[in-house]
């Protein structure tokens, strides 16, 4: 009698081990009951979270921590007041809302002997402008606690973008006069603003299919992405994108945001892939804005990227556009960080030479000669008036090339003219055959560029992708023009993709790419008419045999796949070449597949009928699991495993059934499958509920191999006998151990071995024997382990 042996990973899926990952899990907030919105109101932190209202320049005092509270181990003092509005302050802006009612308490005192024997104190609030509303008083007595304690409510009407809380006395002009009466010393604690805490943020989450199964552009579905400028290091495309998501605020009933607010974005978003359709999301870079990279920069648009050995040491150099009128660098470790700021002004701006007449000193985009010499190109916008009409038009010379310092994070000499015609924006330089191509964006017109103007023959229309091909990087008069390398997306995408563009083109093993955007995505949304936010696109560049490029066609079929994905491998989940339903949010700790330094982000928002897939993956000879890294949020998710079709029949099943909150490994066997497949993984379980959260993935390989079980008399004496098959393409070894001993084993592809096991009694029980194997497969060691049940038999 035999038994089939069964794979031992099959037994791991309901076991779930616990990984020690250094995740941190968030809380989930409470919105339901009142929260306390103040932050340190017993000023038991110090100072934290508190400043003195700067509402006014007049407004001035000093705030120093003392023993001399009502409660606790610490109050506030305030002394050096010189306004009557110089107090304590605390930003409630996002905390508040118009509409609600608020209870407000808290503990003043005054002290000083000069002072009269009763203060009135108020608790304002700073709307912002000149907008100060008192929302409670008190009238103190002199020496001792008294206690503010009201409601307020703040008017539906009232804007609450900015809501600052402080602490003062009745207003007058002139306090100085009698600062006894108006200016005293004041103790503060036990601040408290107790009522409904803001509700959580609408969600950002794309739920229609962005990136149709089998087209590849858009690059991503799940999030947008805009100017994307391509950069090649280490085998690895890598694709910097102005962060269009940052400003995206879907109304919660209709699902249509506002329109692109520019002035928001101050992060830059990367994803990358070395297959062209299976992109990986890094998050985003927090360059701008007071917590950035760069703080003295408010905004990070249209990024540049190039890597340079500067003092021995291989640095990556982020570029971008700090709005319109200035441009910065910073600088990363990798292609994707650790990144810091070398400077602390902005790199290009009105200083630059040569720069003064450039009306958007933005677009800044870097390019590294062979030879080592480093050059920046950027500028554009509205040509200088003392052009004549038809010179702004055609020839607006608003674009510039600088030499770079041998540190890329300064500039060298006078910036030199591109005469790119009709030049909008966007220039971007790459070298192919000795010569240089810089490619640009097209202005649409108007007043800024002398009026209804004609363009010469041959020369861009509007919102179009011109080139120049050059002999020397420092050189674009007028005559280097080549034509028109893209026409506006609209021809291509149709009513709501029109606007200008963004463009790159980089080198990756051996073909030329043109990266642009269209608002194909946004269109996916809301149909027709969208509300500029952007989407990354790839299409392959072809030359002609005179350098000259063919026109590229713009079409959501993209580029061809470049090579199958490998699956064998701890890669991140945040890899997908589609998805639905899906976000993603950056957690702390490194990078399981990209190293410690590296960013790592988890799929989130992982909803019933969600599901996010991989393009071409390579299976090879054969697979045996899937380990998925999960934190379930509730209990009855699964994860499904399909192959070449979101609705196919399900081939492995992943019960999410594990400790809720924590980050856990859990396998499925998945027998029998080979070759190159299309892999969908679809996510179920209660529904409206937040399932689980994903981080990585790992297929193992499997074995062809079989193991039987059995046991034979000879005469009254029982053998068990264990025969292994080989039907995979190389030799395997192992071991077979059963209660009756250890043998180790060799099999040729194609033939079987039996190990006999001599048991020295004639009746044996049922029982296991185990075998392990091991091979070379697809060039790589694989080894698994079999449990090989054999059934109970006598010789008597
Ligand atoms: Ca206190
Ligand atoms: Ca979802
Ligand atoms: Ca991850």
């Amino acid at each position: 009698m035999t038994t089939t042996a069964r794979r031992r990973v099959g037994a791991l899926a309901a076991v779930g081990a616990l990984v020690a990952a250094g995740l941190v899990a968030p809380t989930s907030p409470v919105y339901a009951a009142d929260a306390d919105l103040i932050v340190n109101g017993g000023f038991e932190a110090g100072l934290d979270g508190w400043f003195v209202n700067n509402g006014n320049a007049t407004d001035s005092a000093t705030l120093t921590p003392t023993d001399d509270a009502f409660s606790g181990a610490s109050a506030v003092l305030v002394t050096d007041r010189a306004t009557t509005g110089s107090g304590p302050m605390q930003d409630l802006s996002g905390k508040v809302q118009a509409g609600q009612t608020y209870a407000l308490t808290a503990r003043i005192r005054y002290d000083n002997a000069a002072s009269p024997a009763t203060k009135q104190f108020f608790a304002t609030m700073h709307y912002g402008g000149a907008t100060y509303t008192n929302l409670v008083s008190v009238t103190a007595a002199k020496g001792q606690w008294a206690q503010f304690s009201g409601q307020f409510t703040i008017p539906a009407s009232q804007n609450v973008a900015t809501a600052r809380l402080f602490f003062e006395t009745p207003w007058t002009s002139n306090p100085s006069a009698d600062p006894d009466l108006h200016l005293m010393d004041f103790t503060l604690d036990d601040v408290s603003v107790v009522g409904a805490p803001p509700p959580p943020a609408p969600s950002k989450t794309i739920e229609v299919v962005g990136k149709l199964p089998g087209e590849h552009n858009p690059l991503i579905g799940h999030k947008f992405g805009a100017d994307g400028y391509g950069f090649v290091h280490d085998g690895r495309v890598y694709l910097y994108l102005t962060n269009d998501t940052q400003g995206y605020a879907p109304d919660p009933n209709t699902g249509v945001s506002p329109g692109i607010n520019y002035g928001d974005i101050n992060q830059i978003t990367v994803i990358s892939t070395t297959d062209m359709v299976n992109w990986t999301d890094h998050g985003e870079i927090q360059v701008a804005g007071p917590n950035g990279v760069a703080p003295f920069t408010n905004n990070s648009w249209a990024p540049g990227m190039a890597r340079k050995v500067v003092d021995g040491e291989e640095k990556f150099f982020l570029y971008y556009a700090n709005g319109g009128g200035s441009s910065n660098v910073i600088t990363g470790a990798s292609p994707i960080g650790p990144w810091v700021s070398e400077r602390t002004s902005t790199l290009i701006d009105g200083r630059t030479p040569g720069a003064e007449d450039v009306a958007w000193k933005f677009d800044p985009a870097p390019f590294v000669d062979d030879d080592g010499e480093e050059y920046l190109y950027f500028g554009g916008g509205p040509a200088s008036t003392s052009m004549p009409p038809e010179e702004r038009f055609n020839n607006p010379k608003n674009l510039r090339a600088i030499e770079l310092g041998a540190d890329m994070v300064s500039t060298e000499g006078t910036a030199a003219v591109v005469d790119a015609p009709v030049a909008f924006e966007a220039a971007q330089v790459f070298k192919r055959d000795g010569k240089y191509y810089l490619s640009y964006s097209s202005h649409f017109g108007g007043p800024d560029f002398g009026g209804n103007q004609t363009p010469l023959p041959g020369y861009p229309g509007g919102g179009q992708i011109g080139y120049l091909i050059s002999d020397d990087p420092m050189s674009w008069p007028k005559e280097t023009y080549a034509g028109v390398l893209f026409p506006n997306q609209s021809q291509f995408f149709g009513a709501g993709t029109g606007g200008n563009n963004h463009q790159s083109v980089f080198e990756y093993e051996g073909k030329y790419y043109f990266t642009y955007h269209a608002p194909t995505l946004n269109k996916r949304i809301n149909g027709n008419t969208t509300q500029g936010y952007r989407s990354p696109h790839i299409q392959e560049l072809t030359f002609n045999s005179d350098g000259t490029i063919q026109q590229v066609v713009g079409t959501y079929a993209g580029v061809e796949q470049v090579r199958d994905f490998d699956p064998y491998r701890v890669f991140e989940a945040e890899t997908f070449g589609w998805s639905k339903g899906v976000a993603t949010a950056k957690v702390d700790g490194g990078s399981p597949q990209f190293g410690d330094a590296a960013p790592n982000l988890v799929v989130r928002d992982v909803d019933n009928g969600d599901w996010t897939a991989l393009s071409s993956v390579d299976f090879g000879a054969g697979v045996a699991s899937l380990t998925a890294k999960v934190r379930p949020l509730v209990a009855g998710g699964t994860i499904e495993v399909r192959l070449g079709d979101v609705t196919a029949p399900v081939v492995a099943t992943i019960p999410v059934d594990a400790p809720l909150g924590e980050w856990t490994e859990l396998t499925a066997s998945l027998d029998g499958v080979t070759g190159v497949h299309d892999v969908y993984f679809t996510y179920t379980g209660p529904a409206g509920e937040d399932l689980f959260e994903l981080d990585t993935w790992a297929f193992a390989r499997d074995l062809a191999v079989l193991a039987t079980g059995s046991v034979r008399c000879f005469g009254r004496n029982a053998q068990l006998v264990v025969d292994v098959t080989n039907d995979a393409s190389a030799r395997i070894t192992g071991s077979v151990t059963t209660d009756y001993g250890t043998k180790e084993y060799g099999v040729q592809p194609g033939t079987s071995k039996a190990r006999t096991f001599p048991t020295e009694t004639a009746t044996v029980p049922a029982g296991v024997a185990t075998v392990t194997a091991s091979a070379k497969v697809d060039g790589e060691l694989v080894s698994v382990t079999l449990d090989v049940p054999y059934e109970a038999h006598s010789c008597l």
